[in-house]
This record gives C-alpha cells, structure tokens and sequence, in this order.
C-alpha cells in the first residue's frame, strides 16, 4: 500500500465511488464544474490549475476569449468546486522587455515549492511555444522569470521540492504546430532558470499494446510524493480516422533519479466518454493538469480539461492509482 507524502487536506472535493465504478478513476457527479462562459469574454476554460491556498483553494485558468486568445486568468475557491474566476488575464510583472512580450499563454500549471507559488505554462515566444515560468505569493500579483527552455516545448510540469539540492522540471519538446510526436524529459536546474541535465523519462508506447500512448504523452498534474515514488498523472495521445484521442494515464517515478520509470499504466485510468468530454471544442479530449491531495486518506482529487471547452473533476486514491499501474517492461 503506498503511502502520500505531504500535508492533510481534510476540505479536499471528494466523492466516493459508485459500486458500478470499474476504472481507478472516477467523475465527481457535477461535472463539468467551470462552464465554458464563466468568465465575462471567455469561449472555454479548460486545462487550469488549482492547489490549496488559505483556508481555500486558488488556481490559475486558462480561458480562451471569445476571438479565440488564449490566457491565464486568476481563481479563488471556498471548496473547490465553486470558483471565482477574473475576467481581466493575469499580468505578468518583472521579466526583462524580450520575455514579457504576450504572445500566447496556455496549459498553466500551478506548483507550490519553499514559500511560493510557480505557474508554468506553455509560453509563445516570438510565434515559437516554450514553457514560461512565473511566481505568486497571493495570486494577485505575479512575477515572471525567464522562459524554462529553448522553443518547441510545451506541457512543463515542476516538482514540488528540491531533489538532492536541485529543481525539476518535466516537459515534452514538441514542434510548432499540433505535434504528431512527443515523449516526457526531465531536466534539473539550480536556480530556475538555467536547466540541464536532460534526461529521458518514458516515450509513447508503439503497436498495440498500450495504443492510447501511442502517438505522444505529456506530463499532467505536478508529481504527486509517495513513499514509493513520485506518482504522474499525464496524459497520452493516439491518433485516429477522426484526430487526436486524449486519454489519461498514470505512472510512479524513482524519488532520488525521477527519469527512471518504476511502474506505468498499460490501461488509461481515464478516457473521453462523458458528452462534455466528447463534443467541445476538441472533441474526445481528458487533459489533466492539476491534483489536490490529503496525506491523511490517500484520496486525489483530479482537476482536468474536456473537450477543450470545460473543466471537469474526477478522484482517485493514491492504492487505486498505484494498482492500476504494470511494472515498466
Ligand atoms: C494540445 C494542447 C492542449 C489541448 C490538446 C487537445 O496540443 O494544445 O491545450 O488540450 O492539444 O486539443
């Protein structure tokens, strides 16, 4: 039985599973909990961030305007299913003129490390995505560091501590366009903002053996501590007659060396099959980007994106997730 590590969140979202309930991972009952017009201008809110913040919770959205710009907006919950989401995006303070330049933002995820909050995110640099890096004590006022990474990259996903006295950062080099390829790499860095060390975490799986990983995966919600290894929820991509299927998976890395995979699901924990996954946007999209969890109980709640268009909620607990997974071949 793993064991999470880290603080007790007895205000975690939670709902037991029905008896019919046969995935690891099942939908809170409400879904979808943010509408796609929640916002004053916005078209969709989708793949956001959320973690506890006071006696609450806070996050950072991503909302498509109605003329299809895509940014990050602040978010405050009392129980993190009801969310309070501004409608002006988030301004950025503090980058040097060549990196505050907006160009596109999107896929924020949120990760709380020392004393403060980082949001990274998929960063348009001069036309070119990369994965931007900023920080909030309050998610009111937010500072901007150095774009993480050279461009094509997307899906940078922090750990949540130091690893022998360095910052990790996962991500998924990619291309410019609505990439047809792509595995998980790590990379370490002293200082957050020169990182080296690359290394390669786990790549698609091809034939059919676990074909919803086929065609690329992307790291999802910040790595999730257990005594036995550093849990990843991420999401896989297999390509079809009709376009991309995002399905989600799951994963134990090594704590000390987090390249070295120990375990990894063979079977999705979570697909496309609800409408409001189905028909959006995006059609047959679950996007997962963010994770609340309580040490106490073991339960996960799993905050992901639908369809390109809603967001939705769904749970797990740290023995299903970690059930559901095959040892690495
Ligand atoms: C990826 C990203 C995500 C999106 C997904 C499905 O490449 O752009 O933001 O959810 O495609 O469209």
């Amino acid at each position: 039985m793993a064991k999470l590590i880290g603080r007790h969140l007895p205000n975690i979202p939670w709902q037991e599973p029905e008896g019919t309930e046969k995935l690891p991972v099942w939908r809170y009952k409400g879904n979808p909990i943010i509408d796609r017009f929640a916002t004053k201008n916005s078209n969709s809110i989708f793949n956001s961030a959320v973690v506890p913040y006071e006696d609450g919770f806070a996050g950072v959205f991503r909302c498509d305007s109605r003329s299809i710009s895509m940014d990050l907006f602040a978010g405050f919950s009392r129980d993190g299913i009801q969310w309070d989401i501004s409608d002006e995006p988030i301004a950025l303070q503090g980058a040097c003129p060549e990196v505050a330049k907006r160009d596109f933002r999107y896929d924020p995820r949120v990760c709380f490390i020392d004393d403060r909050y980082y949001v990274t995110w998929c960063n348009g640099y001069s036309g070119y995505p990369t994965i931007g890096l900023a920080y909030t004590f309050d998610f009111k006022t937010f500072y901007q560091r150095e774009n993480a990474f050279l461009p094509f990259n997307r899906n940078g996903v922090l750990f949540p501590r130091r690893i022998r006295e360095k910052y990790y950062m996962l991500s998924r080099p990619s291309d410019n366009g609505h990439t047809p390829f792509g595995d998980i790499f790590v990379s370490e860095s002293p200082d957050l903002t020169y990182w080296g060390r690359h290394r390669l975490v786990m790549g698609v799986i091809k034939g059919d053996e676990s074909a919803w990983q086929s065609t690329k995966i992307g790291a999802g919600c910040v790595p999730i501590e257990t005594d036995e290894g550093w849990l990843l929820i991420y999401h896989g991509v297999i390509n079809t007659c009709n376009g991309f299927v995002y399905r989600m998976g799951c994963a134990l890395l090594d704590l000390e060396e987090p390249w070295k995979v120990k375990k990894r699901t063979k079977n999705y924990i979570l697909g496309p099959h609800e409408l409001y996954e189905c028909v959006g946007g995006v059609p047959n999209v679950v996007f997962p980007c963010a994770a609340l969890t309580d040490a106490a109980t073991g339960r996960i709640a799993i905050y992901y994106g639908c369809a390109d268009t809603v967001t939705g909620l769904a749970f797990t607990t740290v023995d299903r997730s970690t059930d559901a997974m095959d040892e690495v071949r």
